[in-house]
C-alpha cells in the first residue's frame, strides 16, 4: 500500500520532470548578482531549516519575504505550513559561461532517492539533475551520509527588465498552471514572461522553471555614497550594519529607507540641524500643494551612515494619515508591506510591547512608535501563500483515487 503510494508520487515527479524546460542565461564576468527562487515548501519546515538547506541567512528569508523580525520573536524556529510558497533570495554567479547558483552542500539521508531530494528542493532541481550531476546510477547508488553538489537555476539578465530594474524569481511550474496565473501572482503579464523565458509556444509544462521577472527598486540614482542596492518590489533589504532597512513597494518603486529599530544601538540617524531622523519628513502646505523637507539616507562607510535633508515641493501632498498633521510626521514611505507568508501567530503573550527597540534616541521620533503598529500588521495580514495550498492535496488525492 505504502509502496504503491510512493510508485504513485514517484510517477508523478518523474512524469513532470522529465522534459523540464529552464532559461539559460550566458554570461561573461565573474560578478554575481541578486536573484530569487521560489520555494514551494514540500513539508512543514522551520525558517532555520530553510535558511540551512539554501545556505542563506534566516534574516535574508525574512526580507525577501517582508516579514517584520521585530514583530515575530525567536523566528528562526517559527514554522511554516507545508504548501507555503518562500521566496529565497540567492546571489547568482556566472559558472562556466552561464548563470546558475554556486553548489549547494546537501548530505544524503537514509531513505532518500534523487526524486526525494529534488521533492526537497521544491523541484527547483530535478532527480535527473541531481543523479546525473553527482554520478549517481545503478552500481553507484545514493549512500546515506554522502554530500552531493545541488545546482539552483538562477538568471539575472543585468537586473533590469524593459530598463526598469528587475530581479528575476526562478519558479517552478506546478501541474495545472498557465503563464497567465503566473503572471498573475506576480504582477507580470503572458507576453514577457514568453519573452524573458524565450517561449516558442505559450504553453508550460509542470516541472519547467520559469525566470518571472520581478520589478524592484535600485539605489542607482539616489547618488548614495559607495553602496548600492537592489530590493524587489514587496521586500526589504537590512543595510549599515542592521540599522536601516529599505523598503520597496507597494505604490511605487522608490526605496523608502529608515531606522530599522532592531539593532539597539545606531549612531548618525538624524539629520544635522534639524530634529528630523532618517525617512522622517516635514510638510509645509503652500497654496499650490505642499512643501518636504526630508531626512534621507544616502549609504554608508566605515560605521558611518551618511544622510541628508532634501528639500522638495510637489503639487500633491502626502494624504493625512491621522487626525493631526503636525511635523515632523512620517513619511508615506511608512506603508507596511504585505508579508509574502503567514507566520503563525507568535507564542509569547506581548511581543509588541516586550520588544520595544530602544536606538539610542530618546521617543520624539515618530518611526520608534510606528515600529510596534507595524508589527502588529505585518503577524496578521493574509498574504498570498494560500493561493498554492491546492495543487499538492490535489495530487495526493489523485493517488489515493489511483489506489483504490
Ligand atoms: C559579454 O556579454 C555581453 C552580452 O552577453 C556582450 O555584449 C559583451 O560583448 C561580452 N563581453 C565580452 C568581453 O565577451
Ligand atoms: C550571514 O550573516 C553573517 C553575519 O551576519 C555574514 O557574515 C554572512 O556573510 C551572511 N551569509 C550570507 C550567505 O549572506
Ligand atoms: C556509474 O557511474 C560511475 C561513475 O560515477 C561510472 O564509473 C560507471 O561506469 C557508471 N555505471 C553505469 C552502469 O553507468
Ligand atoms: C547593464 O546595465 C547597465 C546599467 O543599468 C548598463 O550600463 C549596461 O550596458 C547593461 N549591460 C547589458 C549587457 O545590457
Ligand atoms: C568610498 O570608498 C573608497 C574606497 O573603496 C574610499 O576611498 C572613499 O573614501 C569612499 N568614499 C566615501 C564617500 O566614503
Ligand atoms: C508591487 O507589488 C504590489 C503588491 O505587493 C503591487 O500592487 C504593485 O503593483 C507592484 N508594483 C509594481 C511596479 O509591480
Ligand atoms: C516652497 O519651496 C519653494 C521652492 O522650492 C519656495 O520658493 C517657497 O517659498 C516654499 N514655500 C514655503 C511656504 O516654504
Ligand atoms: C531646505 O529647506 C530648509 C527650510 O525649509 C532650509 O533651511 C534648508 O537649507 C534647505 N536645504 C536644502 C538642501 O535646500
Ligand atoms: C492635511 O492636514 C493639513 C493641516 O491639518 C490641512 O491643511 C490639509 O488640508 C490636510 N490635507 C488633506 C488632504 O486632508
Ligand atoms: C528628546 O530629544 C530632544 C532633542 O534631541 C530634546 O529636545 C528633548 O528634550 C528630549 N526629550 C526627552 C524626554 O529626553
Ligand atoms: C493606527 C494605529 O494602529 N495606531 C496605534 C499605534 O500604536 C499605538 C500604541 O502602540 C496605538 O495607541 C495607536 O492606536
Amino acid at each position: 500500500m505504502t509502496h504503491q503510494l510512493q510508485l504513485c508520487l514517484l510517477f508523478f515527479v518523474f512524469t513532470s520532470l522529465t522534459h523540464a524546460k529552464s532559461v539559460i542565461e550566458p554570461c561573461n564576468t565573474s560578478d554575481s548578482c541578486p536573484s530569487l527562487l521560489s520555494y514551494l515548501l514540500p513539508y512543514d519546515s522551520k525558517l532555520s531549516e530553510i535558511a540551512y538547506r539554501f545556505q542563506v541567512n534566516v534574516s535574508d528569508i525574512l526580507a525577501a519575504n517582508s516579514i517584520d523580525p521585530v514583530a515575530v520573536p525567536s523566528l528562526a524556529n517559527q514554522i511554516l505550513p507545508a504548501r507555503s510558497l518562500v521566496k529565497v533570495p540567492i546571489s547568482c554567479p556566472c559558472v562556466d559561461g552561464i548563470r546558475r547558483s554556486v553548489s549547494t552542500a546537501y548530505t544524503v539521508q537514509a531513505a532518500d532517492t534523487v526524486n526525494s531530494i529534488s521533492d526537497g528542493f521544491g523541484g527547483l532541481v530535478s532527480g535527473e539533475q541531481v543523479g546525473s550531476f553527482n554520478g549517481i546510477n545503478a552500481t553507484n547508488p545514493l549512500t546515506s551520509g554522502e554530500s552531493l553538489a545541488i545546482l539552483l537555476p538562477c538568471t539575472c539578465f543585468n537586473n533590469s527588465n524593459d530598463r526598469v530594474a528587475a530581479v528575476y524569481l526562478s519558479y517552478v511550474v506546478r501541474r495545472g498552471e498557465s503563464l497567465g496565473g503566473i503572471g498573475q501572482t506576480f504582477g507580470t503579464t503572458v507576453a514577457e514572461l514568453e519573452a524573458v523565458n524565450g517561449l516558442g509556444q505559450p504553453g508550460v509544462d509542470p516541472g519547467d522553471i520559469l525566470a518571472v521577472p520581478i520589478p524592484a527598486c535600485s539605489s542607482a540614482n539616489l547618488n548614495w555614497y559607495n553602496e548600492s542596492l537592489i530590493v524587489p518590489n514587496g521586500s526589504y533589504a537590512l543595510t549599515a550594519a542592521n540599522c536601516i532597512k529599505c523598503t520597496c513597494g507597494p505604490t511605487d518603486l522608490n526605496l523608502q529607507c529608515a531606522p530599522s529599530g532592531i539593532v539597539p544601538y545606531c549612531s548618525h540617524l538624524q539629520c544635522q540641524g534639524s530634529d528630523l531622523f532618517i525617512g522622517d519628513a516635514y510638510v509645509n502646505h503652500t497654496p499650490i500643494g505642499c512643501n518636504i523637507t526630508a531626512c534621507v539616507y544616502r549609504g554608508h562607510n566605515g560605521g558611518k551612515i551618511f544622510r541628508s535633508l532634501s528639500n522638495s515641493s510637489n503639487v500633491q501632498c502626502p494624504v493625512n494619515q491621522s487626525n493631526k498633521a503636525v511635523p515632523p510626521r512620517a513619511s508615506p514611505s511608512s506603508n507596511p508591506i504585505v508579508p509574502f507568508v503567514i507566520l503563525s501567530p507568535s507564542p509569547s503573550p506581548s511581543p509588541s510591547a516586550s520588544s520595544n527597540p530602544t536606538m539610542g534616541m530618546n521617543n520624539t521620533n515618530p518611526r520608534s512608535k510606528q515600529t510596534s503598529n507595524t508589527s502588529t500588521h505585518g503577524s496578521r495580514l493574509p498574504g498570498q501563500a494560500r493561493l498554492f495550498y491546492i495543487l499538492l492535496p490535489l495530487e495526493l488525492a489523485l493517488c489515493f483515487i489511483y489506489i483504490s
